[in-house]
């Protein structure tokens, strides 16, 4: 494809609850977006880069110059045919895979379009219902949290996730298990301990979760491994797991048993792919994060999770849980049983609603081949 020029766009959107994790709160979002226009199309994707570098060092402040200067001029110099040619003709550039991810998607975005399949298939998808799991952040008080897991559960969400921190952890999850003694139950530290809290993190083993998600630093695989011999509990690695390589090693060192595959912390659909088949390989369950994504991130999360290794349910929620109105159309909806399906649309199935985007960006550049 000649890709004649990339747009890159800032919209706001505020969101319908805030969300905390253990390095803070948020109430809404500033999200980058991409667009590519090759061929008489025009291929969408979301750079998942947060407000803030805290939960990678990547942030929306970097990532934009970073794919203004370095990686959309490679793409418009050359001659790309494939989101698989993306990982090498950015191989160059260290890191930045927030940035990276972006572009490759637009690309896979556009080549689906091009090749009239829809994405999950181009992709190697072959499930047709994508089993959903909510992620509740760290709430006021636990009879705000009690109501909201009640209200996910009800609505037919397949496992909760909380979000941990030191004072709201082993309190919170015990109360929870009392109540909901059989659901698929998971948490998620984001990091926030140490090796000091290893009799603390111990006591997680009591209550039968599913998981415990990025307990220790989120450069740090080996010492996960010394903290899988001594828990009961499956930890799961996300911030740790940069690329395939990583997830090989993580595996091998028995740092975890399953792995959360974000497609914008991978660098783009490729390296996701990889990771995907890394644990494959290792018969080691996947499944698809989240980083509260507007429906273009949401419905590129979605076409990932159609690969056969995405055995659990992942964050994948519906657009409603998190906007007053997306950007896309229809909505991302989940049934009554916590399923997303995916049909035989062309691309990812769902309209990108420009007039909107336009009215909620706040910046935008167009960059072209020179
Ligand atoms: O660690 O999975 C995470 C959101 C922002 C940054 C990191 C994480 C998250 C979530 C939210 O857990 C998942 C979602 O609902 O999109
Ligand atoms: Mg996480």
């Amino acid at each position: 494809m000649k890709i004649e020029s990339i747009t890159l766009r800032e919209i706001h959107m505020p969101l319908v609850n805030f969300f905390e994790t253990s390095f803070g709160r948020v109430y809404g979002r500033r999200i980058l977006l991409v667009s590519i226009q090759a061929d008489g199309v025009r291929g969408w994707a979301e750079c998942v880069a947060g407000e803030d570098p805290f939960y990678s060092s990547e942030w929306i402040e970097s990532a934009w110059p970073t794919i203004k200067h370095y990686l959309a001029p490679v793409l418009l110099a050359g001659d790309v045919s494939s989101g698989r040619d993306c990982p090498a003709l950015f191989a160059k550039v260290r890191g930045n895979n927030m940035a990276k991810g972006a572009l490759e998607n637009a690309v896979w975005d556009a080549e689906a379009q091009l090749r009239q399949q829809p994405l999950w298939k181009l992709l190697g998808g072959t499930r047709r219902d994508i089993a959903c799991g909510v992620s509740i952040g760290i709430q006021d008080s636990l009879e705000q949290l009690m109501e909201k897991i009640a209200t996910e559960l009800a609505a037919g969400y397949r496992r909760i996730k909380l979000k941990v921190k030191p004072g709201w952890d082993l309190n919170v999850v015990e109360k929870v298990r009392a109540r909901w003694p059989d659901i698929l139950l998971s948490v998620d530290a984001n990091s926030v301990y140490t090796l000091g809290h290893v009799e603390h993190l111990r006591k997680f083993d009591a209550f039968n979760l599913l998981m415990i998600e990025q307990p220790l630093w989120n450069d740090e695989i080996y010492l996960h491994a010394r903290l899988q011999k001594t828990l009961k509990t499956d930890i799961c690695l996300d911030e740790s797991i940069r690329h395939a390589r990583d997830a090989d090693f993580a595996l091998e060192s028995g740092a975890c048993r399953i792995i959360n595959v974000k497609v914008g912390r991978l660098g783009g659909f490729s390296e996701a792919k990889k990771v995907h088949d890394v644990a494959l390989r290792h018969n080691v369950p996947v499944w698809c994060g989240g980083m509260l994504e507007s429906g273009i991130g949401r419905s590129h999360n979605v076409a990932l999770s159609t690969l056969e290794n995405f055995r659990l349910p992942g964050d994948v929620s519906a657009s409603q849980r998190y906007w007053k109105e997306d950007i896309i159309e229809p909505a991302v909806e989940v049934s009554a049983d916590g399923m997303i399906a995916v049909g035989d649309a062309v691309g990812t199935g769902y309209r990108v609603q420009e007039d909107l985007i336009q009215k909620l960006t706040v910046r935008t550049e167009t960059l072209t081949a020179r």
